[in-house]
């Protein structure tokens, strides 16, 4: 291997684990050279109610059209529950662990298969059916996975919306697929703060609602009994639903590529997409990536920390591993509260085998002191995985020595919202590891490398990540807008899937992210688009002009510079600048908080009229002696002023 930094498999994994290498290299090469026989194969994972024929039925050119295991007939939650109880009935399902420490639950697969039951039928009770869109804005608690998979026993398609989101975000999400139904909670709990849910759904419906997007029902869980408005024939409380229904409901037959969630995400330009995702496909790969990825054995207690508002909750907190009948772990809190030491004593206390989380978190708890790490045992870990944003070496090294004792493997687990599931990966008891690299393709993923104009690179490069075929877990169009699809991820190199992503591919073929090439930021391992935190600072009266990017930032990642022009005759001033700070706030929710504002007499544009966002960048990274050419500049002086008034000064 040519780094210095790697750690190969240990002897005792070899022999473990359900892939080791030879295997992953012959897997993989089936996969590439024959996936109609690869996927036949591996889409008998799942239970279906009609078997499917047809497996792989996919063009990336003209108009795009995905399709897998086209003739088959199957549901999800069919698979994720029904088909486990025989088994393992009495088996945990879902731990829950609450915000308070003192505050845990355990739910078995008997259990769920009643709650998921009584939801669905709550759901049809108010009018819910097949194709209906639901809005999910719930906290991280057992009955928002009920939820989801209630929508699809019945076919609903479900868009759960992150409940960091403002009432705007939300009203947005919910008039763009006309959802008339709204499951939420009374309060969110995180770090013992309550967060005000219900209110915020009230307040989003009225936006909506101008938007032209009337709800009609809202189903409010009781989570901490605190006091909410109440729009009576509108809204009804899910505990007195659910006492009036049956704990049974047959699972609708669904086609392979029925529609299965919307989940909004942000891109370069425009509002956030609604990426969708499909039944069967999406259920395969989920289930099959997180079985191999993070090597579930039966019995494996499987923790994810990540909010099932995100993508990587829906496939790897509730998809992939209920429909592999695994004890999946669910955390309500944050990793601070009561202490630093919360990760690691949830660890110790149910015994988690398996542990799943974001850089951000890693450095921040790194930043606290090895201390509250090592005063816990953490003996019951096997395998580490991280996912959300590049991972930097210190970081990782960090993970592996003091989280792991340097003894287990880190999964650095690249994917995103479109792709479903995981793409890029190591496996645990296959793959030799570098600090920092996702390193090698999932089995039937085909990445490739190019540069600017298109012009495929070979061998070890530095380029723009591709993939070339279709996986069965990938997204299936924009919601309601196919042209947008096809536009935004298969027009700038025909015929392939562009990622959005950066990547450097070594002599050894392991693949290194970059980060976004686009002007997507990631901010604690959250995605957002640079256009829609603009844009909510242009909706204030007194902000004339915007343009946001992202600098280096060691906790978060990114963090968000805003450069503000003001309307003539606004005078700047730390008052403004805090309230542009909570407008925007108000406009997206706490994850889009701006942490450099400067107010900019003027933004460097090129004669057409063009932001030159290079230059912005190179002034919010404070590395200005290289601002390249700006002798395609309208007025190069503005770049004067804008250095001289930086706010990242090193
Ligand atoms: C799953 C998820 C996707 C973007 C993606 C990339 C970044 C995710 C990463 C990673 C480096 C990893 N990203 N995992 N970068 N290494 N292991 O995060 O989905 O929210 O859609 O974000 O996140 O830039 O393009 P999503």
């Amino acid at each position: 291997m040519s780094d210095v930094h790697v750690h190969r498999v240990q002897p005792a994994w070899k022999k473990n684990a359900l892939i080791d290498n030879d295997t992953y290299l012959k897997w993989y090469a089936d996969s590439v050279k024959n996936p109609d026989k690869f996927w036949g194969k591996h889409g008998k994972r799942i239970d279906w109610f009609k078997p499917f024929t047809k497996v792989k039925n996919t063009s990336f050119n003209g108009k795009v059209s995905i399709k897998w295991f086209e003739d088959g007939l199957t549901n999800v939650s069919y698979n994720c529950i029904d088909r486990h109880l025989k088994k393992r009935g009495d088996q945990t399902a879902i731990i829950w662990e609450g915000d308070n420490p003192y505050d845990d639950r355990k739910v078995t697969y008997n259990e769920l298969y009643a709650h998921v039951c009584r939801f669905a039928n709550v759901l049809k009770k108010h009018g819910v059916k097949k194709g209906d869109r639901v809005t999910i804005y719930m906290p991280m608690i057992p009955e928002t996975a009920y939820a989801m998979l209630a929508c699809t026993r019945l076919g609903a398609i479900h868009s759960v919306v992150f409940g960091g989101f403002s009432p705007d975000a939300l009203a947005g999400r919910i008039d763009d697929c006309k959802s008339t139904i709204v499951v939420t909670a009374d309060e969110g709990l995180r770090g013992g703060k309550p967060i005000p849910l219900k209110d915020n759904t009230d307040k989003a419906i009225d936006i909506a609602a101008k938007a032209g997007t009337k709800v009609e029902k809202v189903v409010v869980v009781r989570r901490t009994g605190g006091k909410t408005g109440w729009v009576p024939g509108r809204d009804v409380w899910y505990h007195e639903e659910a006492a009036t229904v049956k704990a049974e409901c047959k699972p609708e037959k669904m086609k392979a590529e029925d529609p299965l969630f919307i989940l909004y995400t942000s891109g370069s330009t425009g509002k956030p997409k609604g990426v969708l995702h499909t039944t069967a496909g999406y259920l395969v790969y989920a289930s099959m990536t997180h079985q191999y990825v993070f090597d579930y054995h039966d019995g494996d207690i499987y923790w994810c920390t990540a909010d099932v508002g995100w993508v990587t909750g829906h496939s790897y907190i509730v998809y992939g591993p209920l429909a592999n009948g695994a004890t999946t772990l669910m955390f309500e809190g944050v990793p601070n509260y009561p202490s630093q030491s919360r990760f690691w004593e949830v660890i110790d206390k149910h015994k988690v085998n398996t542990f799943y989380t974001a850089p951000t978190a890693l450095r921040a708890l790194m930043g606290a002191g090895d201390g509250h790490v090592k005063k816990t045992s953490r003996k019951s870990l096997r395998v580490l995985g991280t996912v959300g944003e590049p991972i930097n070496p210190e970081a990782w090294e960090w993970y592996f020595n003091v989280v792991g004792n340097a003894k287990l493997p880190i999964v650095d687990t690249w994917w995103q919202t479109e792709t479903g599931g995981i793409l890029i990966t190591p496996l645990p008891g296959a793959t030799d590891l570098k600090a920092g690299s996702a390193t090698r393709p999932f089995f039937g993923v085909k990445p490739q490398l190019v540069d600017g104009e298109g012009k495929v690179l070979e061998g070890p490069a530095d380029g723009n990540l591709c993939i070339t075929d279709s996986w069965p877990g990938m997204m299936r169009t924009v919601y309601g807008d196919h042209d947008r699809f096809v536009q935004t991820y298969f027009s700038t190199y025909k015929g392939k899937y562009f990622t959005g992503d950066g990547c450097r591919r070594d002599a050894d073929g392991y693949y290194w992210i970059t980060g976004r090439v686009d002007d997507v930021i990631n901010v604690s391992g959250h995605r957002m688009g640079t256009a829609e935190v603009e844009s909510a600072l242009v909706s204030h009266d007194k902000v004339s002009e915007a343009a946001v990017v992202g600098y280096p930032h060691d906790i978060k990642g990114q963090g968000i510079y805003c450069y503000v022009t003001l309307m003539a005759g606004t005078a700047s001033s730390e008052e403004l600048r805090k309230e542009l700070v909570s407008h925007v706030r108000k406009e997206i929710g706490a994850i889009a908080t701006p942490d450099k504002i400067q107010f900019a007499p003027g933004l460097p544009k090129t004669r057409s009229g063009k932001i030159m966002r290079r230059i912005l960048r190179k002034i919010a990274e404070d590395d200005f002696g290289a601002l390249g050419d700006t002798s395609t500049l309208a007025d190069p002086a503005v770049v004067d002023d804008l250095v001289a008034n930086r706010q990242n000064k090193k």
